[in-house]
């Protein structure tokens, strides 16, 4: 079946400061916690490529609008790196800030809307030496930054985001101990979760004011980037399973959903921190901070949903309480390069989640991608890579987003996650995501996947 994108409907790129820009060292940007980790133990990175190169986006920006353009996107995200516009003491960086600014103008020139971003996982290093997000000093630090971005840029950006994803790091670094640092505490994953919240509702604050003072453009917004996976469990499920569902829901999702909707974070889900001493912490004022955190919209990144049963240990190693256990679905379609679920209905759930629980709260889907290993595989003898099982996937989601927004989904767009391939964090290039390759071997040159000619055409039929 073809689809056919709503009139008005936007279509993007979705992309990040450090997985695009490289130049990693260069025009004073400070180390990063990603320069960090690859500087300690590159070999922890895919093919030892670590965070020194994304895909060259500081060199080739004006390509790559150009290239979003050709395709007939409108609008592209990406991040500001807090390491580039701000030195080690919270001073604007004239080479940093003047890069953006570059890129904005291109952007303007294009006739593409920007869409900037403030945070992608990328901690400047000295502050994550002062404590990171376990330390109030750093999220008063982060208001600081988030203050200059919009004096310095406000004219030029009209779409702001405090945070992409703010449930990975609490999750990756703090929970998991997947990423640098590897730390595995729960305690200590929620208050960073919780320090990540004061953070974001205290730039919101800046951004008002900013707004009052007359720093920012007309119509200028605010929003807040989660992947806000849509929590299932088994088909009969038991208390306990319905217990854990609820608890997935809560941290990962309503959390956010909450705060930025409603000015405070779920009672029913403190409550539960509190009985089993995971209640981060919280000091007075807060609740006055928290109430500053509502949006003008979401983004809303989806790769997969989020699958839980009942726990089978009701202890984690370090005897703090643990809510859930991932539960594996027999029917489930997954991505095996990337060890993802593909289920395109969860985006429709989620927008049905949101008419019915937070219908003043309109959204976009922010990311949405498919990463692929080897796609040399798939390469023709006219030598472009024929990615038909990319188009599928981003077809199958189209479908439901549609679906979503005729039964009354605010949904207003929607960004690929990685247009361009780019560096992909310790699994670096291991997985394209791209409809426009990036060749590593020759100067990271571009090149059109067959998808992007599919993305094309389903643009211009929108728009006939
Ligand atoms: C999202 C992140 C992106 C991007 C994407 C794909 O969670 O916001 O930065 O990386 O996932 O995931 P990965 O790069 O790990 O394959």
């Amino acid at each position: 079946m073809e689809i056919r994108l709503p009139k008005g409907f936007f279509m993007g790129a979705a992309m990040s400061g450090p997985q695009t820009e490289g130049a990693y060292r260069t025009g004073g940007k400070l180390e990063n916690i990603w320069d960090t980790w690859s500087d300690r133990s590159i070999s922890d990175f895919h093919n030892k490529v670590g965070s020194y190169v994304g895909n060259n986006f500081y060199e080739k920006y004006e390509e790559d609008i150009r290239l979003f353009k050709s395709l007939g996107m409108d609008s592209f995200r990406t991040s500001i790196q807090w390491s580039r516009l701000l030195d080690e003491n919270g001073h604007l960086n004239p080479e940093g800030a003047d890069f953006y600014h570059r890129v904005c103008t291109c952007a303007k020139g294009q006739g593409i809307e920007l869409f900037m971003n403030l945070y992608h996982f990328d901690m400047p290093t000295y502050l994550f030496r002062r404590g990171g997000w376990e330390s109030r000093e750093v999220v008063e630090a982060y208001a600081s930054y988030a203050k200059a971005a919009f004096r310095e840029f406000g004219k030029e950006i009209k779409y702001w985001f405090t945070f992409n994803e703010p449930i990975v790091e609490p999750d990756q670094r703090y929970r998991n101990g997947l990423w640098y640092p590897f730390i595995r505490d729960a305690k200590r994953g929620m208050n960073v979760q919780y320090h990540l919240s004061l953070a974001h509702c205290l730039a919101v604050r800046e951004f008002r004011k900013a707004q009052e003072e007359g720093y920012l453009m007309p119509g200028a917004q605010i929003g807040l980037i989660n992947c806000f996976a849509p929590p299932y469990t088994k088909e009969n499920p038991s208390p306990e399973d319905l217990e854990a569902l609820r608890m997935e829901d809560g941290v990962n999702n309503r959390w956010w959903l909450d705060l930025v909707a409603k000015g405070g974070l779920p009672g029913d889900v403190l409550k539960t921190l509190e009985a089993c001493g995971l209640m981060p912490d919280v000091r007075p004022g807060d609740e006055a901070v928290l109430s500053m955190g509502k949006v003008d919209w979401l983004g809303f990144n989806y790769y997969h949903p989020s699958r839980v049963q009942a726990p089978k240990e009701t202890y984690d190693e370090n005897g703090y309480r643990k809510f859930s256990d991932p539960y594996v679905w027999p029917e489930a379609t997954m991505n095996p390069y990337r060890g993802w679920e593909i289920y395109p209905k969860g985006i429709y759930d989620f927008g049905m989640k949101m008419k019915q629980e937070y219908p003043e709260l309109k959204f976009f889907i922010s990311e949405n991608g498919m990463g692929v290993e080897q796609e040399n595989r798939f390469r023709s003898q006219s030598g472009e890579i024929q990615d038909d099982y990319r188009i599928e996937f981003i077809k199958s989601h189209l479908e439901w987003i549609i679906k979503a927004i005729q039964e009354g989904a605010r949904c207003m767009g929607y960004h690929y996650w990685g247009v361009i391939d780019n560096w992909s964090w310790n699994n670096a290039f291991k997985n394209r995501y791209g409809l426009i390759e990036v060749d590593l071997a020759g100067d990271y040159g571009r090149k059109y996947k067959k998808s992007a000619a599919w993305m094309k055409k389903l643009i211009q039929e929108r728009d006939s």
